[in-house]
């Protein structure tokens, strides 16, 4: 079994690489995506380390002149939408060079250096000197990303990160922003046809017609003003302070801060430690002592967002004190999420089967996604917690047992949902099989 399990995310790795990069699923996203790019990279170094290189490579080839990494890179066509078409990236006052889509997603690129170097030295020989050339001569544009996150998307130095449409929170329609859509109202627009609902088994599985018109509305918004940053801040009807990307940018700003230290890069190594200690402290005081879950925060409202949520558990990605840290390892086993009595597998739901928002079927509303599983593992073991990792990792190879690779599982009947063959899917597998 455990063979052929790895066996067969490979070849799933396989079927989706272009060469010089992987695409996110074979139907339902023919293109590279940033954040899947990272966990991708993270597996695939378990089969090739110049390959995995080669997949940040062809990332990094795409930010844009003010560091930041655009969340899709479209390198070829397809019917995916909303495609280049109506990104138009080219319009943006300081265009990319690549098409891509106008946004970003959770900064993850630095956990998937620190695996690749890893696998590179614990291979050695050839690995270790691709693995190490790459990180020494990427490190200004990674560098340069976490400054553009730091100090576009956090002005005011609050130690949390703001998004202006979810797709940047890479959990799209989850509960967590059914407060600020609610304010998000379409006017006049381009018609548009989705594609995505074509590639799944029923349209329940993925967000509305609603939502989308909303996503869409706010990617007009934004190419209006051309990408401009300061005028999408006064302007864009979707305006979230985001406590799970601001874990994220924690944890990897600290990487990339011992990397530029490993790498001779004094003066970047504490500005970047600096930075990882001003989201942690972000994070640490968006935590509801009552409910022990950390909230975002709507910034046209000032609204605090409380959902039950994974990103209610940011703590556990960006490190906290030992006491929060112990709270929210026990919350996260407990009756309202791993522990629930009718989960098949006792692995993160997206949202708590105990939350009135709870769909066992609907993307990010309930269904288990087995990369959020991957993460938390990998933080765990980061944060000192190896035993909630290992439990972790063994219940979700049991999920992956069915060999379909799918993107989300149902928490209840374990039935695979979304898209199959979904790369990071694939590559959680291998990284915790190796
Ligand atoms: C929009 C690729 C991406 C993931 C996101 C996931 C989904 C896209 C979509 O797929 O979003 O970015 O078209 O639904 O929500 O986290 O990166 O796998």
């Amino acid at each position: 079994m455990t063979a052929a399990l790895a066996d067969a995310a490979a070849a799933v790795l396989r079927g989706n690489d272009l060469g010089h990069l992987t695409v996110a699923s074979p139907d339902l996203y023919p293109h590279q995506w940033s954040w899947d790019t990272a966990f991708v990279a993270v597996g695939i170094s378990r089969l090739s380390v110049p390959r995995a290189v080669a997949e940040m490579t062809s990332l990094l080839a795409a930010q844009w002149p003010s560091g930041m990494i655009p969340h899709i890179v479209f390198d070829r066509p397809s019917a995916y939408f909303p495609g280049p078409e109506r990104w138009r990236s080219e319009l943006a006052i300081d265009p990319p060079a690549l098409r891509t889509s106008g946004i970003c997603q959770p900064p993850v690129h630095s956990v998937a250096l620190a695996c690749i170097l890893q696998e590179g030295r614990r291979r050695g020989g050839s690995d270790r000197r691709t693995a190490e050339d790459f990180v020494a001569a990427t490190l200004p544009g990674w560098l340069a990303w976490h400054r553009w996150l730091a100090e576009s998307r956090d002005p005011e130095g609050h130690g949390l990160v703001e998004i202006h449409h979810s797709w940047e929170s890479g959990m799209d329609n989850s509960p967590r922003w059914d407060f600020p859509y609610s304010r998000v109202v379409p006017g006049e627009m381009e018609r548009f046809t989705r594609t995505d609902t074509r590639h799944v088994g029923e349209v329940r599985q993925r967000p509305t017609d609603e939502e989308y018109r909303r996503y869409i509305w706010l990617v007009d918004q934004m190419v209006a003003v051309r990408y401009d940053e300061e005028a999408i801040r006064k302007t864009i009807d979707f305006h979230v302070a985001d406590v799970f990307f601001s874990a994220l940018l924690a944890l990897a700003a600290e990487i990339i801060g011992e990397l530029a230290e490993e790498f001779g890069h004094r003066d970047d190594a504490d500005e970047m430690l600096a930075v990882a200690a001003r989201f942690r402290a972000g994070v640490a005081a968006a935590v509801d002592p009552e409910t022990g879950l950390a909230t975002d925060r709507d910034l046209r409202s000032g609204r605090l967002l409380h959902s039950a949520t994974l990103s209610g558990f940011a703590p556990l990605i960006s490190g906290a004190d030992a006491d929060v840290l112990a709270r929210q390892r026990e919350l996260l086993l407990g009756p309202d999420w791993c522990g629930h009595r009718e989960l098949r597998h006792a692995v993160p739901p997206s949202t708590s089967p105990a939350a009135p928002q709870f769909d066992r079927r609907r993307y990010w509303r309930g269904p288990q996604w087995p990369v959020m599983t991957w993460l938390f593992s990998w933080a765990a073991r980061r944060q000192g917690g190896a035993e909630l990792a290992g439990r972790l990792r063994e219940e979700a190879l049991r999920q992956l047992g069915d060999l379909s690779f799918a993107e989300y599982y149902d928490p209840m009947s374990g039935q695979a949902l979304g898209s199959r063959n979904q790369s990071w899917t694939a590559a959680a597998a291998l990284d915790w099989m190796a």
